[in-house]
C-alpha cells in the first residue's frame, strides 16, 4: 500500500527536480515508488502510510546507534535550547577535534564541515595546495561527493585522465583526474611510474561502499601508501562512509595503514550535518586562515549538528560496540546467504564490522567490473520482496547496507524470514 506516498511523490516532483534532495532517494534504478518517511525510531522507520520497516540504510551510515537514541535526541535539544548556529567558535567543536585526534592517531589537525562532499573536495585541494601538483588518482566504482573533479569515469584507454560523469562538469575540470581500476595494484604502480611526480594525491574509500560493500586488498592499500611516500604524493582515505563504522578507528585501524589525510562525515554527525577532512599537522598548516589553501562553511561545526555527534561518537566508545555490531551483521549476511541457498538462488554477501554488501552472484566481487557483472534485475525484484515484507534495503544494486546497535536478535531473524519469502518468490518468477 503506497497510496500516501504516491501522491506525496506527485507532489514532491512539481517543485522538486525528480521528487528528491538526492538522486538515490527516488527508486530510479529499483523502480517504483519512494516511500516518504514520517518517523523513525531504533531499528525501524515508519512511511507516510505509517507502514513500519526494518531500516538497512540508517541515513546511509549515520544511525549507527539507532534512530531517535534518546541520549542523542537529549544533546540536540540541549544545544538547540542554547541557540542553532553563531558563525563564531564553540568548545564543542574543540571536543569534536580532540574527540578525532583521539580516535584517529592519524588526524593530527582536523577542520569540520558540514558534508562529505566538502571534505573530499577540501581534502584534495589542500593536496594540490601542499604539492603545487594538479594530478589526482582515484578508482572507478568509488564515489567522494559531488565536486567536479571527482565526477569522473575512466578514460578510454588505460592510465588516460578522465571524462565527466556528470554534465555541467567541464573537460578542464577532470583532465587532471586519473580513473584506475580498484584493487588493481599494478596498475597504480604503472600509473606512479608514468605520471608520479605529478600527482598530488590519490584518494580511494579503503573499504568501498558505492559499488556495493568491495573492500581493498591489503597489499593494493599498501602499494598506496608506499607509492605515495615515494613519489612525495598525499594519500587520502575517504572514510566518509567506512570511518567510525567498520572499526572505532575506521579502516585505517583494520588495515594498519597510515594515510596522510582522511576524510569523515555521517556517524560523526549522528545524523546531522558534520563532516571533516583532517590529517599531518604539516599539511593542514597549509588551510587558510594559516595557510594559503581557501576553505570556509556558515555552518561548519554547527553546535548542534556537534551535540548529535559527540554524543553518538561517545556511545560507540561503549566496550564491545564494534564487536557487537560487526557480529550482528555477519549475522544477517550468513543467515542470508543461508536463505539464498536453501531457495537455489545464486547469491552471495559479505559485511565488515557495521556495513554488508548483497550480490546475486557466484561470488563476492573485489573488483568494479565483477560487481558490474551482477544479476541487478534480480536485486531489484529482492528489494521489492522485501520491502513488500517491511525490510528497507538500499534501493540500488550499487551501495551497501548498514546496520545499527539496535538490530538486535529478533530483528535479524525476522530479516532472514523475510528473505526466505523473498528468494522463494525469486524461484517461482
Ligand atoms: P555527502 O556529500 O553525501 O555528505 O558525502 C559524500 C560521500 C563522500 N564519500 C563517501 C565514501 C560517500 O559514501 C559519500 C556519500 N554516500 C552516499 C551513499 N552512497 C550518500 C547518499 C546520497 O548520495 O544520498
Amino acid at each position: 500500500m503506497t497510496d500516501k506516498n504516491d501522491s506525496l511523490f506527485l507532489r514532491a516532483q512539481k517543485t522538486t527536480p525528480g521528487g528528491v534532495n538526492s538522486p538515490v532517494r527516488a527508486f530510479r534504478s529499483v523502480g517504483g515508488t519512494p516511500r516518504f518517511i514520517k518517523r523513525a525510531e531504533g531499528a525501524y522507520f515508519w512511511d507516510a502510510e505509517d507502514t513500519r520497516y526494518i531500516d538497512y540504510i540508517g541515513s546511509w551510515g549515520p544511525a549507527i546507534v539507532g534512530h531517535a537514541h534518546p541520549t542523542v535526541i537529549k544533546a540536540v535539544q540541549d544545544a538547540a535550547a542554547r541557540g542553532l548556529s553563531f558563525g563564531a567558535p564553540t568548545e564543542g567543536e574543540i571536543e569534536m577535534a580532540e574527540e578525532i585526534c583521539k580516535l584517529v592517531p592519524s588526524i593530527e589537525q582536523v577542520r569540520l564541515v558540514s558534508s562529505g562532499t566538502e571534505a573530499t573536495m577540501s581534502a584534495l585541494r589542500l593536496a594540490r595546495g601542499a604539492t603545487k601538483r594538479d594530478k589526482i588518482v582515484k578508482f572507478e566504482g568509488c564515489y567522494h561527493g559531488h565536486a567536479d573533479s571527482l565526477l569522473v569515469k575512466a578514460g578510454s584507454g588505460l592510465l588516460t585522465f578522465g571524462n565527466p560523469t556528470s554534465a555541467g562538469v567541464p573537460e578542464d575540470f577532470t583532465k587532471h583526474t586519473l580513473v584506475l581500476d580498484y584493487n588493481n595494484s599494478q596498475q597504480l604502480e604503472d600509473a606512479f611510474v608514468k605520471y608520479g611526480h605529478e600527482i598530488a594525491c590519490v584518494i580511494v574509500e579503503p573499504v568501498a561502499g558505492n559499488m556495493n560493500l568491495i573492500k581493498a586488498s591489503a597489499e593494493f592499500l599498501q602499494t598506496m601508501r608506499r607509492l605515495c611516500t615515494q613519489y612525495g604524493s598525499v594519500l587520502i582515505f575517504d572514510e566518509v562512509m567506512c570511518g567510525f563504522r567498520v572499526a572505532l578507528g575506521g579502516a585505517q585501524a583494520l588495515y594498519d595503514i597510515q594515510p596522510d589525510i582522511t576524510a569523515l562525515g555521517k556517524v560523526i554527525g549522528g545524523g546531522l550535518p558534520v563532516a571533516a577532512f583532517g590529517g599531518r599537522a604539516d599539511l593542514m598548516q597549509h588551510m587558510a586562515p594559516i595557510g594559503k589553501v581557501y576553505q570556509a562553511g556558515t555552518l561548519s561545526g554547527n553546535p548542534v549538528a556537534v551535540a548529535a555527534g559527540l554524543s553518538t561518537l561517545k556511545l560507540i566508545q561503549e566496550p564491545g560496540f564494534h564487536t557487537k555490531l560487526a557480529a550482528q551483521t555477519e549475522k544477517l549476511a550468513t543467515g542470508l546467504v543461508a536463505a539464498a541457498q536453501s531457495a537455489g538462488v545464486t547469491f552471495c554477501a559479505d559485511s565488515i564490522g557495521g556495513m554488508f554488501g548483497l550480490y546475486f552472484a557466484k561470488e563476492v566481487p573485489s573488483t568494479f567490473t565483477q560487481m558490474m557483472a551482477s544479476d541487478t534485475a534480480k536485486f531489484n525484484r529482492f528489494f521489492h520482496h522485501m520491502l513488500d515484507a517491511g525490510v528497507y534495503l538500499a534501493p540500488s544494486a550499487f551501495e551497501a547496507g548498514f546496520v545499527s546497535a539496535q538490530h538486535d536478535d529478533a530483528i535479524i531473524a525476522a530479516t532472514i524470514k523475510a528473505a526466505e519469502g523473498a528468494f522463494a518468490l525469486l524461484t517461482n518468477e
